[in-house]
């Protein structure tokens, strides 16, 4: 039975809480630790775990074998750290962190520890409609890619969430997810600026993104965080002779009084519940037999961040912005 501590009792804690104590196998929650106290003595008591007062103390609990940072962005990197520096395997909720040079650190830390111990949350790679889309890209089906159109729409966002965050907090799932699709890395990125979106105020939305691949393939995606009528994921790739697309929205279509309706998703929560399954199961399985982490590695968190940041600088400049990445260690070479 693994034993695992949760830094991080919020949105998506708790989600994964639920999910490792009483959906997957193999796998039993012993400890916890939020900065608000209430809200972890509270999701600890329910889960019968220990509640610390601070996330070092967690990463240090002999009773916690791995540990999941689910809390926000700016803290993971000293979780993460903590964890490597204990040698214990760290599941880090996406982005890995806010900036490249603190995933640097991350990648520098694990190097220098000498073998893989973190596992970054981009679940995309985990959800079973964009495993199907892969497959078909990958037996030939559709021929060489030339394109794909994402799009990436939330129903709405909190009122902390700022137009950097439809990037660095929203498109780095795309990100990361055509980085995986394509077995490229990204080169360039520019950021356009449709007319905005009334129901989100102030900020900056939708926006237009367009990345360039390494391999010729052009993405765009559309980021719409304001978009009301619920959350939608959509991908179409362009190949040489066809094209595939991620499938209908709901597997439940109701045709009544001359309209056809699909339920939409309210949010992530319940679009990519089977994806967190499968990504923690995965997860789970692999540390708990000795294994290496099974899904993205401090390195593609790297990569997401150097590619967002890029995307930062386009949105803010109006320009093409180049993604240049640091020479690639070989503890995360491609087969190892
Ligand atoms: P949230 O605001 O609901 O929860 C964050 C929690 O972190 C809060 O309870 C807060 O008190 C706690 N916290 C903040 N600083 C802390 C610190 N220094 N030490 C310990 N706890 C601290 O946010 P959320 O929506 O649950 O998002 C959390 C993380 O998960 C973010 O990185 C977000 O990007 C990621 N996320 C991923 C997905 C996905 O689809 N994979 C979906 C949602 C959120
Ligand atoms: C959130 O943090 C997520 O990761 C969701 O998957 C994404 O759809 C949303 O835009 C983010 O804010």
């Amino acid at each position: 039975m693994l034993r695992v501590g949760v830094i991080g009792t919020g949105m998506i804690g708790q989600e994964h809480v639920r999910r490792l104590t009483t959906v997957l196998n193999g796998v039993t929650v012993t400890a916890v630790a939020d900065v608000d106290a209430a809200v972890a003595a509270e999701v600890g008591g329910r889960a019968g775990a220990t509640v610390h007062p601070a996330g070092e103390d967690l990463v240090a609990d002999p009773a916690v074998d791995a540990v999941l940072v689910c809390c926000w962005g700016p803290a993971h990197e000293q979780y993460v750290l903590a964890a490597i520096a204990a040698g214990k395997p760290v599941f880090c909720e996406k982005p890995l962190a806010p900036t490249q040079e603190a995933c640097l650190r991350i990648v520098e830390a694990e190097v220098a520890h000498g073998s893989r111990l973190v596992q970054v949350g981009y679940m995309r790679r985990f959800d079973f409609a964009h495993r199907q889309l892969k497959l078909v890209l990958d037996r030939g089906e559709i021929g060489t890619p030339l394109m794909m159109h994402c799009a990436h729409r939330n129903a709405g966002v909190p009122s902390f969430y700022q137009k950097e965050m439809a990037i660095t907090d929203t498109a780095v799932h795309e990100i990361d997810m055509v980085r995986w699709m394509f077995g490229a890395e990204i080169a360039g990125v520019r950021v356009l600026v449709p007319r905005r979106n009334s129901h989100g105020g102030d900020l900056q939305d939708p926006l237009l993104l367009i990345l360039e691949m390494t391999n010729g393939v052009l993405v765009d995606v559309e980021t719409s965080v304001n978009i009301r009528y619920g959350y939608d994921i959509r991908g179409e790739i362009v190949g040489e002779s066809g094209t595939a697309s991620l499938g209908s929205l709901s597997p439940v279509a109701v045709r009544r009084d001359g309209r056809v309706e699909h339920p939409v998703p309210a949010d992530w929560r319940a679009r990519f519940l089977a994806a967190y399954d499968v990504e923690l199961q995965e997860w789970v399985l692999a540390i708990a037999g000795g294994g290496a982490p099974p899904g993205p590695s401090a390195w593609d968190g790297y990569a997401a961040a150097v590619v967002s940041d890029a995307g930062v600088a386009a949105l803010r400049t109006g320009e093409r912005v180049a993604v240049s990445l640091a020479e690639r260690p070989k503890l995360y070479a491609p087969g190892r």
